[in-house]
C-alpha cells in the first residue's frame, strides 16, 4: 500500500482502479510528481469532473491539525467573505497564529485602497470571533501583493510549518501557484485549480525554506447559495473580472431581484440609494413590491436567473432588517454578492431557506 499523493489535487494514488478516483494508468513512484487521471485531464483538455469532500474528512482532516505548533494561512474571497468562513475551522483558528489572506482584490472597484480593504476585512473577523495578525489584501490572479503576502508568512511562521485553509474555491491553491511563480519564475508543476467545486482533495506539501508549506481542500459553509445549484448555475455567480457596481434609487414599495435568489423589498424610507455588487451574469431586475410574488412566480429560472430551470426548486424565506438610514450599510447574501444601502430605514430580504443574510458596515 503507497501513500503518494497527486501533484495536482492531494488525493492518494491508486493504479487498480480507473474508475475510482485518484487513479493513475502507470506504476506509482514516489519520486517524481504525478497527477492523477482527473488532474490530468483538468489541466490538458480543461474538462472537470465534480469531486466533493464529506464533510466528515474534513472535519478529521482540521482535527489532526489542532496539536501541530504551525502559521495557519486562511484564504477567503474578498467578494465573497461570510462565504468564505467555514464554521469548521474557526475552533483551529481560535488557538493558533493567524494571517488572512484577503483574495480576489481584483474583483473590487480599483478606486478601493487596498488598506481600507485590510482595515474592513479585519473588522469583519472580528465580529465573527477570528482575529488574525495580519490582513493582507492581495489578487493571486493578478499577482497583486504577493511578495508582501509571502513575505508575512515567513516572518510569521518564523520557522514552523504554513497549512492554507479555507473554504472551496476562495483561490488557495491559486495563491500557492502565485507563491511558487514568484520564488521560481514557472512552477514546473502547478497546482490543479478550476471554478468548479472540490479542485483539492488532500493535503499537498510543498517546500517553504526549511519547513514545509501545505495547501488543503476546501468545504462550502452550509448556508452557501452554491449548495442549491447546478454547476452551470454556480458558475454564473462567479465574476470573472472586476464588478461594476449598478445603482438604482428605490422608493418605498419597490422591490429588485437579483436572479432568482434573492429578492430586497424597500419597506420604509427615503429614496434610498441601492448599490448593488454581483456578477454580470446574475440579472437584476426593479418591479412594485405589489407585483414582486407573481412575477417570481413566472420568471424564476429564466428571466430570473441564476438559477435555471434545471436547478432544484427551493422556497424563499423573508428577513427583515431595521437599518440606520444615515450608515451605508452592506446586505450580504453568502456566495452571491452583496447591495449597499442608504436612505432606508426597513426592508425584508428574501433568500432561500438555506441562506442566512446578513448586515455589516459598507465594505466600499
Ligand atoms: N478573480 C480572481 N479569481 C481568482 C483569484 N484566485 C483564484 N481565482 C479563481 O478562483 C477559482 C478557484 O481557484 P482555486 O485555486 O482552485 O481555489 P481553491 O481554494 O484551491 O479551491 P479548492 O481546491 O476547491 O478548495 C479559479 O477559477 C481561479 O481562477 C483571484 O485573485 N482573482
Ligand atoms: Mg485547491
Amino acid at each position: 500500500m503507497n501513500h503518494v499523493p497527486c501533484h495536482g489535487c492531494g488525493g492518494i494514488l491508486q493504479n487498480n482502479q480507473a474508475e475510482a478516483p485518484f487513479y493513475v494508468p502507470m506504476p506509482i513512484d514516489a519520486t517524481t510528481p504525478q497527477l492523477c487521471r482527473r488532474c490530468y485531464r483538468l489541466k490538458h483538455y480543461g474538462e472537470v469532473q465534480p469531486a466533493v469532500l464529506p464533510a466528515e474528512s474534513y472535519r478529521e482532516m482540521i482535527d489532526g491539525l489542532l496539536e501541530i505548533d504551525a502559521l495557519m494561512v486562511l484564504v477567503v474571497d474578498v467578494f465573497d467573505l461570510s462565504g468564505s468562513l467555514v464554521p469548521m475551522i474557526r475552533r483551529l483558528l481560535l488557538e493558533k497564529d493567524v494571517v488572512v489572506l484577503a483574495n480576489k482584490c481584483d474583483l473590487l472597484p480599483k478606486s478601493v485602497p487596498l488598506n481600507k480593504v485590510a482595515h474592513k476585512v479585519m473588522r469583519q473577523l472580528h465580529v465573527e470571533g477570528i482575529k488574525p495578525h495580519d490582513v493582507i489584501p492581495i489578487s493571486a490572479l493578478k499577482k497583486v501583493q504577493i511578495d508582501q503576502a509571502m513575505d508575512t508568512l515567513f516572518k510569521r511562521a518564523k520557522g514552523r510549518d504554513v497549512y492554507v485553509l479555507g473554504s472551496t474555491n476562495v483561490g488557495k491553491s491559486t495563491v500557492i501557484n502565485a507563491f511558487l511563480a514568484a520564488s521560481s519564475g514557472h512552477p514546473e508543476h502547478p497546482l490543479s485549480v478550476h471554478g468548479s467545486r472540490g479542485t483539492t482533495q488532500g493535503f499537498i506539501a510543498l517546500p517553504f525554506g526549511k519547513a514545509t508549506l501545505y495547501d488543503t481542500p476546501g468545504l462550502y459553509p452550509t448556508n452557501h447559495v452554491a449548495a442549491l445549484l447546478g454547476d452551470a448555475s454556480y458558475a454564473m455567480l462567479q465574476p470573472k473580472k472586476e464588478v461594476k457596481p449598478l445603482g438604482y434609487q428605490l422608493v418605498a414599495g419597490q422591490t429588485l431581484f437579483l436572479g432568482g435568489l434573492c429578492r430586497l423589498d424597500h419597506l420604509e424610507g427615503q429614496a434610498g440609494s441601492w448599490i448593488v455588487y454581483v456578477a454580470p451574469t446574475v440579472t437584476v431586475h426593479r418591479r412594485k413590491t405589489l407585483d414582486a410574488d407573481d412575477f417570481y412566480t413566472r420568471h424564476c429560472g429564466e428571466l430570473l436567473s441564476p438559477p435555471s430551470m434545471t436547478d432544484t426548486p427551493f422556497k424563499l424565506k423573508r428577513h427583515r432588517f431595521n437599518l440606520d438610514p444615515k450608515v451605508k450599510t452592506d446586505i450580504v447574501v453568502p456566495g452571491l454578492g452583496f447591495v449597499t444601502v442608504r436612505g432606508v430605514a426597513k426592508l425584508d430580504v428574501h433568500v432561500p431557506e438555506i441562506i442566512a443574510p446578513s448586515r455589516r458596515e459598507a465594505l466600499i
